[in-house]
Formats: structure tokens, sequence, C-alpha cells
């Protein structure tokens, strides 16, 4: 159970209820006063801040998508003046500019305090030795775990994540004993010691593995491989970043931590709340944020939730894995990616046509995309060595604009599947 405040991940329905009320009250008067797209956005609904007495009311409220935060680059859902911004985190959007949120120092703090809970329900303590392979920079995987990792003053090595070898070494001689990344690197990661000969070296004992999807099979091979104890971590840049839910022990499911976001599931067509146990889009309202909060935020995850109790004692309800999700985003190697930035690269190649499909596959571990690209017809016929560099200069602002490493593979006019609906842009060969 949290050592940091039992009380709270325990509390019984009605007093979680009347807290979130309580809270959601306040944050829809801060936001409504303080954000002028969400007062606007409320205004065209007909809700003012009072109409919103406690949770009951939250289907009052207007939703948030990712195109209102495009809209809004650089930052213009805050809800508090800028100077008084510590920290910017971010994720990719689906064009373009990145997503970016801005968090307070009191934001930093509600993060900590998230992700802290999930550290300590997998065992982490002031004597662990957490190994942070996140990614460090704007994606909140590094710096998220760091920070809970050092308020439970545990041992951090931030190694970001890559360089595997310098990675599994710095693992053994440290001795590592919690490691987080995303779940297909911790595979990699086990795949290189074993290949190196330390497994057996190695000391580990849990793993926070998330950013991802991941499925009960990757969990058994995980743990299997490392010997160690694999739980889930979820979240989103807009939201906090991971410690929005994790799992305790009875890994049956990823609890919530309610006293800082609601979560609904809707219907993704009609918007209409679900009951819980249905599968729906996750919608998830801060509660505590003060710097850039999100109402009815449509994260386009796809879940259950389950208010059932369970055997941990926590009381929080939880959500159960990730099944997919309502766009075609793609996360390769922990870095979102959606079919739009691509084709947004090629639409300023002029020697291609606009016709391409994005294959993601996993090999030993490790994803990998693969961009399927056509060529004009009268490109075609031009030397190999044209192509190649045709190839290389998608690859490199590929690269550049989205921020990871694709292979570019152009095929022949006319050879890629056409459709008179809905053109298929993405094939995901991988299985989680
Ligand atoms: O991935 C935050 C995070 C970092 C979570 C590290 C856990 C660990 P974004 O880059 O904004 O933030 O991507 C958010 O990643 O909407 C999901 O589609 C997916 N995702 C995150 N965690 C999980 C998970 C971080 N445990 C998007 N299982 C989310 C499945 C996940 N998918």
């Amino acid at each position: 159970m949290s050592i940091l405040n039992p009380a709270i991940e325990c509390m019984s329905r009605e007093e979680m209820t009347k807290l979130q009320s309580q809270r959601l009250q306040s944050a829809v008067k801060h936001e409504y006063d303080n954000v002028p797209f969400y007062r606007k956005r409320m205004d065209e609904a007909g809700v003012k801040p009072e109409h919103i007495l406690g949770i009951e009311d939250l289907h009052l409220l207007p939703f948030t998508v990712k195109d209102d935060l495009r809209e809004g680059f650089p930052l213009g859902l805050l809800a508090v003046p800028k100077e008084q911004i510590v920290r910017i985190q971010g994720s990719s959007g689906t064009l373009g500019n990145p997503i970016l949120v801005g968090y307070t120092a009191g934001d930093i703090e509600i993060w900590t305090e998230m992700v802290a809970r999930a550290l300590t329900a997998l065992g982490c303590r002031k004597d662990s030795i957490v190994q942070v392979a996140y990614g460090y920079g704007l994606f909140t995987g590094g710096l998220g775990l760091h920070q809970a990792a050092s308020r439970l003053e545990a041992m951090v090595i931030p190694m970001s994540s890559g360089n595997t070898q310098r990675q599994l070494i710095m693992m053994r001689e440290l001795g590592t004993t919690v490691l987080c990344c995303t779940p297909s690197y911790a595979a990699f990661l086990g795949e290189t010691a074993r290949d190196m000969g330390i497994l057996s070296q190695l000391k580990l004992k849990s793993g926070c593995f998330g950013g991802e999807p991941w499925s009960e099979k990757m969990r058994q091979n995980l743990e299997g491989l490392l010997n160690i104890d694999a739980r889930d971590i979820y979240g989103l840049s807009e939201i906090a970043g991971p410690g929005v839910s994790f799992e305790c022990e009875e890994k049956n499911g990823l609890h919530i931590n309610e006293d800082h976001v609601i979560a609904e599931i809707i219907d993704p067509e009609s918007g209409e709340k679900l009951p819980y146990g249905a599968s729906g889009e996750l919608v998830m309202t801060t509660i505590t944020k003060t710097g850039q909060p999100m109402i009815r935020y449509r994260t386009r995850d796809i879940c259950t939730l389950d208010n059932q109790s369970c055997s941990c004692g926590r009381t929080t309800i939880r959500m159960g894995r990730l099944t997919g999700r309502t766009d075609d985003m793609l996360i390769i190697r922990g870095v979102n990616v959606f079919p739009g930035q691509i084709e947004s690269v090629l639409a300023g190649v002029s020697e291609v046509a606009p016709h391409y499909l994005l294959v993601a596959d996993r090999e030993a571990s490790v994803d990998k995309l693969e961009v399927r690209v056509e060529l004009t017809e009268d490109m075609f016929s031009d030397t190999v060595g044209q192509i190649q560099s045709i190839s290389n200069t998608i690859a490199s602002q590929i690269k550049s604009v989205v921020g990871i490493q694709a292979d570019v593979k152009i095929v022949p006019p006319r050879s890629l599947p056409r459709s008179e609906g809905k053109t298929k842009r993405v094939l995901d060969n991988r299985r989680v």
C-alpha cells in the first residue's frame, strides 16, 4: 500500500465521490475563469460553473480533443500566467507540431505523487536501485519515473533509453533492482543480456513498464526472462504523463489515481457515457492540476473500467489493459506516430505519388517501421541511385519531423492497394 497517503487510495466510494465532486467544482470554475477556450466551449454548450455541483454533472461539460491542443499550440490552454509554469513536457501531435503541456510546481508535485504510488505498489523503497530507461526529454516517461523514484529516496540511475550494452553493464555493476522502460525495450534488454551471458548476474526484482500496449503473454515472457515482477503503468502527456493508473500486486487492472483524475468510458460514436464493464473510449478530467487542466479529454484509448473491489485493499476503480485506439496512431519504440505526420512529409517530396502504407513489425523485441511509398510514373524509370537518394531524403525528413528512424521502401507506381472507401494506411504486424 502507498507509503505516501494510503488513506486516499482506500477511501470508501462515498468519500471519493465527495472529494472528486468538490475538486471538480473548483477545477471547472478555475478553468472557466482563466482559459478563454474552456469559457467559450462551455458558453456554447450552455453550461456555467455553477451548474457543476458534483461528478454526476460531468456529462454536461464539453469534450476536449487532441486537435484543440494542436490548434492552441504552443500553450493556448494554460490556466495560469506563463511565469507560473516550471516545466514543459509533450508528445507528438497528429500533424506537425507536438502537443505541449505546461506544469506548475504544484502540478509536478501531484504528478510525482501519482507515479510514486505506482512505484510503491511494486515494492520500490528507499533501498531500491531504480534504472530509468525511458527516454528523457519532452517525453514524460524519463522525468516522470525519475522524479517519483527520487521522491521515494531510492537511488536513481537516469540512463534514458538506448545504449543497450552500457545500460546492461550499469544494471549489473550497480545492482539495479527496479527497471523502468517500455515493455518492448525491457524484452530487448533481457535478450541482449542473455546474449552477453550476464543475465544471471542481474539483481532485478521488478519492472515498471508502460507507454505502449503489451499483453499478458508479454508479461509472462518478461517475468521469466528477467526473473522479475512486471507491472503495467499507464498515462498520457495531456493528463500528467505516466502514473494516471498503475497495477498493484493483483495484476488485475490498473488502479486510477482518482483523487487527481476522473475517468469515464464513452461510446466513441455517440459520446454517451457507458456503464462499468463496457468497452469504449477512455475520457479523463483532471481535478487538481492548475497549469494546463483538462476537461473531459478524449484519450482515444479503448478499454473498460471496473469498480469491483480489489483484494489489494485499494478502493480506486481500475481500467483494463488497452485493447486499441479510435484513431490510427502507432507507437514505435515508445514514440507516438500518426500517419498524417508521414503524409505531410511525403506531400513535400515532388517525386512521390500520394500513396503510402506504414508497416509496423517487431523483430527481436524492437519495433520497426517501414514506410512504403509509390514513386510517380515518370520517376520510376530513373536510376537506382536517384531512387536511393529520394528514399534517404524521405527517411531523414521523417526522422526530423516524427523523431524516429523509418525504413523507406520505394515501390513501383500503382502497386499499393487502393480502396474506394477509407484507405488503409497502416498495417500493424506486431504481436504485443
Ligand atoms: O506514453 C506516458 C507514459 C510514459 C506512460 C511511460 C507510461 C510509461 P504519451 O507519449 O503522451 O505518454 O502517449 C500516451 O501511449 O494514450 C496510450 O495510447 C499509450 N500508452 C501509454 N501507456 C500505456 C500502457 C506516455 N501502459 C499514449 N499500455 C496513450 C498501453 C499505453 N498503451
